[in-house]
């Protein structure tokens, strides 16, 4: 597939409410939109660095600067057979993982059209539906939080996960055991406690959590797999996991009992397929993990959650729960039954509202 043409924008919208987590407070997305034009397909691909190092050492203006200066030169005007090729051709490139998923994500959508193929087929997804969880942020007060678990589970969402911190943990978890002890219940610390603070994690095993999500530090496998050998409560791993060879180690050391993967912190779709291939084979659940995206990142994460081995409930909430107008149509749904439906259209199987892009757009640049 000759490559014609690549755009970046960087966008930003408002979060319908602000969501705060163990690293800070968010009012609004920022992130970098990729188009590529390929032989008359359009591809879409969506950056998920973030505004400021904290979930990952990547931002929007590294990303902006690896994207334009060293990915985008070395693919433009290029004939690249498959997603194989471009992975390969890009992988002199070390780190920068959500660059590198934005600009392979954009590729395979473009791909997938030209192949007359919807991306969840492609990517080899066996679900019509993915199940559908919510994540909640830090609130102001329980009685704040108590409200907002309510109006979920009425929505039809069925996991809840709170995200905790320290001074905003147990006595949380034990107000939101009372009031609903029958819920799927699971939290995540982003990585906001230490090994020290062991006795207190294992008090959360009395609540019936699904898992608490990455406790410790973001490269902390080896105090991850302590834990666990403490806790009946399964870890579930997200920052610690950047690649295949880490996933490896975790299962390895015992660190955790499930996978979080999100595409863009281990560098694309072909890389999150790689590492689900290897938990189904070791036995091992994994589920999708969420980064606030707009509808195109969102579309994305519901192909790969449509295969075999994302076992449960995902960070993937209808487009309403995160902004009044998302960039994509149809815009993304909750089913009754909790789910979302995956899309069946080529590629990553909504439209991209190009009136809408423009208009949160703050800045572009066109390679030719
Ligand atoms: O740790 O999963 C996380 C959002 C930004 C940074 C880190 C995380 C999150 C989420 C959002 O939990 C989940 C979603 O997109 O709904
Ligand atoms: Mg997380």
């Amino acid at each position: 597939m000759f490559i014609d043409e690549v755009e970046l924008r960087e966008i930003q919208m408002e979060y319908i409410s602000p969501f705060e987590t163990s690293l800070g407070r968010e009012y609004y997305k920022r992130a970098i939109i990729v188009k590529i034009e390929a032989q008359g397909s359009e591809g879409f691909g969506e950056c998920v660095a973030e505004e400021s190092p904290w979930y990952s050492y990547e931002t929007i203006e590294t990303a902006w600067h690896v994207l334009s200066q060293f990915m985008i030169p070395i693919i433009l005007k290029k004939d690249v057979e498959s997603p194989g090729a471009f992975l390969s051709t890009l992988s002199r490139i070390r780190g920068h993982n959500m660059a590198h998923a934005a600009i392979e994500e954009a590729f395979i959508d473009a791909y997938a059209e030209t192949r007359k193929t919807p991306l969840s087929k492609l990517l080899g997804g066996v679900r019509n539906r993915i199940e559908s969880g919510v994540s909640i942020g830090i609130q102001e007060s329980v009685e704040k939080l108590l409200k907002n678990i309510e109006n979920y589970m009425d929505q039809g969402y069925r996991r809840i996960k709170i995200k905790i911190k320290p001074q905003w943990d147990l006595e949380v978890v034990e107000k939101v055991r009372e009031a609903y002890p029958e819920i799927s219940l699971m939290v995540d610390a982003n990585g906001a406690y230490t090994i020290k603070d062991s006795k207190n994690l294992q008090e959360l095993d009395k609540y019936n959590l699904l898992m608490i999500e990455q406790p410790l530090d973001y490269d902390d496998l080896v105090d991850h797999a302590e834990l666990q050998s403490k806790m009946k409560t399964p870890i579930c791993l997200d920052e610690s996991i950047p690649n295949l060879s880490s996933a490896q180690t975790a299962l390895k050391l015992g660190s955790c009992r499930i996978i979080n993967i999100k595409v863009g912190r281990v560098g694309g779709l072909q890389k999150a397929k790689r590492i689900h291939d290897y938990c189904q084979e070791k036995g091992v659940p994994v589920w999708c993990g969420g980064m606030l995206e707009t509808g195109i990142g969102r579309a994305i994460n519901v192909a790969i959650a449509s295969l075999p081995n994302y076992k449960l409930p995902n960070d993937i909430s209808a487009s309403n729960r995160y902004y009044s107008e998302d960039l994509v149509e149809p815009p993304f749904q909750l089913n009754r039954d909790g789910s979302i439906t995956v899309p069946q259209k080529l590629g990553i199987g909504v439209e991209v509202v190009k009136d809408r892009l423009e208009k949160v757009t703050k800045k572009k640049r066109v390679f030719t």
